[in-house]
């Protein structure tokens, strides 16, 4: 064993303040990867048996515990470099207050944002706002906590720059808004070669934490609702495509035990069906961007109505037999949007997520059923194209004879004609 050995997890804020430390300080060691969330080895339990967690420094064959604890220790021990706590007692304090307020508050807030939902999650970000205030405060117009040098403050709040992508997506909000000093000094510390290493990825956290995957199947229409809202609120998501036609994975039949259909999204563990329940669930989750229902109760009952109507009513291709009803219904549509730019008027919104996945189904139903959608909706048509403008929708929709090929695929296995 080397005389330094640090037991660290690569996603920990607290492990990675003593990387930044060690490296600041130019000490050599040795990492070593703990599975805190499995077996945790035999060394982490026996040199931390009170809180059995990493970080854990071993210099000289002693552990050394609490993150905090261990960058004061290495400073101690290696004092000719890079000084990280400053020499005045009362400016020492002031240092360990701040260190010790940022996980006190800081942290705990930060981490009931990702894990709660609903009003517990509101409560968090409330505070986690009032918290960043007060780091805005504190650091004011300095370079870094401590003044021009970088140290302790830096280092305990440092980490948690790469988590900040995680609470703006979890509680929608923007931090440079709320604290622009702080977000500047981060990228200035991330300028440092300590903390460039030491740091993870924002989004390989998100990815872990906040983590948002689709159950979904190419061609649905109500998987296609869920992508664009996602796109449009640009929330980051795992897509996993289920084969809805053949062997349904254990996932999906966990995840909608009642309709076993996709799509799903899964939001921090918890499973959403329903792709019109969903897309109100992400306009609910992230209303910072793009909101997609209308704030006017009224309008968001007109909304609510008209995408249900496209729930009930298209479905099916369009086949002959109910063309004249298929029809009638196409021209509702076309009465309701009207001269508006979208349904709601100049927002894309709601009702054009709920239909905007049918337009390539329209040369299928055109194909079926013989007749024109443009000469029967050429407003609705005019609407579909504009809403292919939109990069949500273009990058989701289905080629119009790929939907046609796989309704005649489907026909096949399901024996229709
Ligand atoms: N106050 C501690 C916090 C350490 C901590 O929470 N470590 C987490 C990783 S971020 C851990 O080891 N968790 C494993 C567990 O709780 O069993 C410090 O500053 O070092």
């Amino acid at each position: 064993m080397k005389p330094v050995v640090l037991l660290g997890f690569w996603g920990s804020p607290f492990g990675q303040r003593c990387k930044i430390a060690l490296a600041e300080k130019g000490v050599e060691y040795e990492y070593r990867e703990e599975n805190i969330w499995g077996n945790k080895s035999p060394l982490l339990l026996e040199s931390n048996p009170v809180y059995k967690k990493i970080p854990v420094l071993i210099h000289d064959g002693k552990p050394v515990c609490e993150s905090r604890i261990i960058i004061q220790y290495i400073d101690e021990v290696w004092p000719h470099r890079a000084p990280l706590l400053p020499a005045d007692p009362y400016a020492r304090a002031q240092a360990r207050f701040w260190a010790d307020f940022v996980d006190k508050k800081f942290h705990d807030c930060g981490t009931r944002l990702w894990q709660l939902n609903g009003d517990a999650q509101a409560a968090a970000k409330e505070e986690l706002i009032e918290n960043l205030e007060l780091l805005e405060g504190e650091l004011g117009d300095k370079k870094y906590f401590g003044g021009d040098a970088f140290g302790f403050v830096d280092i305990a709040l440092v980490p948690f720059v790469s988590w900040f992508y995680t609470f703006e997506n979890c509680a929608g909000f923007s931090i440079e808004e709320t604290a622009p000093k702080v977000v500047a000094w981060g990228k200035r510390c991330m300028e440092r070669e300590s903390v460039a290493n030491a740091l993870s990825d924002p989004h390989k956290i998100y990815e872990t934490v906040g983590a948002a995957v689709l159950l979904d199947f190419w061609v649905s229409p109500f998987g296609q609702r869920c992508r664009i809202a996602l796109a449009e609120k640009g929330v980051e998501y795992e897509y996993r495509e289920e084969n809805v036609v053949g062997h349904k994975s254990p996932l999906l039949l966990e995840s909608n035990p009642v309709y076993k259909k996709v799509p799903v999204f899964i939001h921090d563990g918890k499973p959403l069906c329903e792709s019109l329940i969903i897309v109100q669930y992400i306009d609910e989750v992230w209303p910072h961007r793009a909101p997609l229902l209308p704030a006017d109760p009224y309008a968001r009952a007109q909304a609510r109505f008209w995408a249900d109507f496209i729930d009930k009513k298209l479905k099916g291709e369009g086949h002959a037999a109910a063309k004249e009803e298929f029809i009638g219904i196409l021209k509702l549509l076309e009465g309701e949007l009207g001269d508006k730019k979208y349904f709601a008027g100049d927002a894309f919104g709601f009702v054009d997520i709920a239909l905007v996945p049918f337009v390539s189904w329209f040369y299928t139903y055109e194909t079926c059923a013989g007749f024109s959608v443009e000469e029967v909706a050429p407003k609705l048509v005019a609407w579909g194209k504009r809403c292919m403008e939109r990069e949500s929708v273009a990058k989701t929709l289905s080629d119009p004879h790929k939907v046609y090929e796989f309704v005649g695929a489907l026909k096949k296995i399901y024996g229709v004609e």
